[in-house]
C-alpha cells in the first residue's frame, strides 16, 4: 500500500487532516519513548499520520528507539513521516533515505535547494523503489523563510520568478508526493495549489504555536495540517487533537 493510500485511508477513517508532529523533549530517553508512545496512542483516533523529527531521532536513536514508534504508528493504522529535511550530496542523501526506509518510515521530507543531479535524484530513486513518498519543502513557515523562498530568480533566459514557485514546479516535475507550505502563508498556499493543481498534496505546518490559522490554510488549498505544540503541550493532548480535528472537519 502506497503512502498516498495509507494517509488517505487514515484520514477518511479518523475524519482528520491532522499530521501529529511528535516533537517531545525529555532528558531521559526511556521516559521520552514512553511519553511519545502514550501521546501517539491517545491522539491516534484524531490524526491521519505522525511525523517524527530530530527531537526523537537524536534522543532515542533509530534501532531499538524510533523504530518502535514507527511500528506503533503502523499498528494504529497510521503512516509515519521522517522529517529529515534532506539537503546533502547524493551518496549521503541516498544513505539517509535507505536507512529511514529500513526503519519503516513511509515518507521523507527533503529540501529542493540541493537540486536533482547527485542531490535529490538518489532520494527519489530509492524512495520510488521502496514504495516511499517524498515531500519537498516549498515554503517554510518561519518568518525568516521569506527572504529566500520569495526571492526573485531567473532560470536560464526566463523572467525572474519567486523561488518558491520554481520549487512547486520542480516538485511536480520530479513527481514528489507533496509539498510543505507554511500555514502562516495562506496566499502562498493558494499560489502553490494554482501551480500544482491536484498533482501535489500540500502539508502545512505552523498552525497555532507559530501563528498560522488552520481553517485559513485549508481554505487556501492545504490538504493536511502538521501540528505539534498546540497538541502535545496542551493539558489534555488527545482532547486538543480532537478539538482541532472537529474545528476543521
Ligand atoms: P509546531 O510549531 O509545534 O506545531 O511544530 C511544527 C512542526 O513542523 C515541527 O516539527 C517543525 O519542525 C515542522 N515544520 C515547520 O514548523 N515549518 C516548516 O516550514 C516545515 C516543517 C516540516 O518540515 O515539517
Amino acid at each position: 500500500v502506497s503512502f498516498e493510500e495509507r494517509i488517505r485511508n487514515a484520514s477518511q477513517t479518523n475524519k482528520s487532516r491532522i499530521v501529529l508532529a511528535l516533537d517531545l523533549e525529555d532528558p531521559s530517553p526511556e521516559r521520552l519513548a514512553r511519553r511519545s508512545k502514550e501521546l501517539l496512542e491517545k491522539a491516534s483516533p484524531f490524526i491521519c499520520a505522525v511525523k517524527l523529527n530530530r527531537q526523537l531521532v537524536l534522543s532515542l536513536g533509530l534501532r531499538n528507539g524510533v523504530d518502535s514508534i514507527v511500528e506503533l504508528a503502523h499498528e494504529l493504522s497510521l503512516p509515519a513521516i521522517m522529517d529529515a529535511k534532506l539537503n546533502d550530496v547524493g551518496h549521503t542523501n541516498e544513505f539517509m533515505t535507505r536507512t529511514y526506509a529500513d526503519i519503516g518510515f513511509d515518507a521523507i521530507i527533503a529540501s529542493p535547494v540541493v537540486g536533482w543531479d547527485d542531490g535529490l535524484e538518489p532520494v527519489f530513486r530509492v524512495a520510488n523503489s521502496r514504495g516511499k513518498a517524498v515531500i519537498l519543502l516549498v515554503y517554510m513557515s518561519n518568518p525568516g523563510a521569506e527572504v529566500f523562498y520569495s526571492l526573485m530568480a531567473t532560470q536560464g533566459q526566463g523572467p525572474a520568478r519567486p523561488v518558491f514557485e520554481q520549487f512547486a514546479e520542480l516538485a511536480v516535475q520530479w513527481k514528489a508526493h507533496g509539498a510543505i507550505v507554511g500555514a502562516t502563508k495562506p496566499e502562498v498556499i493558494r499560489r502553490v495549489r494554482q501551480l500544482a493543481g491536484d498533482k501535489l498534496r500540500i502539508y502545512s505546518p505552523g498552525v497555532g504555536a507559530q501563528g498560522g490559522d488552520a481553517k485559513r490554510a485549508l481554505e487556501a488549498g492545504s490538504d493536511y495540517l502538521i501540528v505539534g505544540r498546540s497538541i502535545y503541550q496542551a493539558t489534555n493532548a488527545a482532547k486538543a487533537a480532537e478539538q482541532l480535528r472537529n474545528e476543521v472537519l
